[in-house]
């Protein structure tokens, strides 16, 4: 009876562990993997990203405009490293400056330039990871670090439509405006979202969500050559020269991007 008992307690016991067992193991499967998020190194040097956009849906931008994505600055290696660039070379600077979204050396900060018109945000910090947004109505370029307005400037201009491609990472053809560090969830959006927005949407990916999302880069797929757009546009990218391994490829690594804490947002 004894052995009976004991070996009826047994069974609970092991009954238990591999209920327990089961359970973590699908919970396992199933749960968010937070290592999968890559993002784009580049080198300061040469690297880019190169993105065919004549003639599709960028072209819809007219009034209103969203630019936002992570940064992880390295160093400035020249004086306007550019996030994104969308310019007209033709016409010369500043009005070729169709839209494009950089650093600006002298004051260590990020810029927003529509067809010329610059607002500048606060200094930003290097090697640490910071959100950045810049935003326009038709008639407000607004600018935010981490979901925080820093500048506020009324100016009167239409974004006009360019014959010219997109670069992440550096300007084409001159290669002088070469960003050192790294870029992740790159978001182009034709509306301008508002400071809440922003805010709410900073650790989100999107695929699809949204007619006025225009392109959305994430640089997670497993290829580091052909750069997937989840907006539904299917504007996709070239890492460098080509398509093949090349000295201008900018490098994907794994990252763990950072939760905002405490946000504290200025309305304007
Ligand atoms: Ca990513
Ligand atoms: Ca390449």
């Amino acid at each position: 009876m004894k052995n009976e008992n004991l070996r009826f307690k047994y069974t609970i016991i092991t009954i238990n562990i591999l209920l327990f067992l089961f359970i973590a193991c699908i919970k396992n499967s199933t749960g968010p993997n937070k290592s999968l998020n890559y993002a784009f190194k580049f080198d300061g040097i040469d690297d880019f990203i190169f993105v065919p956009v004549q003639s599709t849906p960028l072209d819809t931008i007219s009034t209103e405009i969203t630019i936002e994505c992570w940064i992880n600055v390295n160093s400035y290696p020249n004086i306007a490293p550019r996030i994104l660039d969308r310019t007209d070379s033709d016409r010369g600077a500043p009005y070729g400056d169709r839209y494009l979204l950089a650093l600006f050396e002298p004051d260590s900060c990020v810029v927003l330039n529509l067809n010329g018109w610059i607002i500048k945000s606060n200094p930003i910090s290097l090697n640490e990871w910071i959100h950045v947004a810049g935003t326009y109505d038709g008639r407000k370029m607004k600018i935010y670090v981490n979901g925080m307005l820093q500048n506020v400037i009324t100016i009167d201009t239409d974004l006009q439509v360019t014959e010219s491609d997109l670069i992440i990472g550096n300007n084409s053809p001159m290669n002088n405006r070469q960003f050192d560090g790294i870029i992740d969830e790159l978001h182009i959006w034709s509306k301008c979202k508002t400071a809440t927005e922003i805010y709410d949407d900073i650790n989100m990916k999107f695929e699809e969500s949204n007619p006025s999302l225009l392109a959305t880069w994430n640089f997670d797929e497993e290829d580091d050559q052909i750069i997937i757009d989840r907006s539904g546009n299917s504007l996709l990218g070239v890492n460098g020269i080509s398509t093949e391994l090349d000295s201008c490829d900018a490098m994907k690594i794994e990252v763990e991007l950072p939760i905002i804490y405490k946000p504290y947002i200025t309305s304007g």
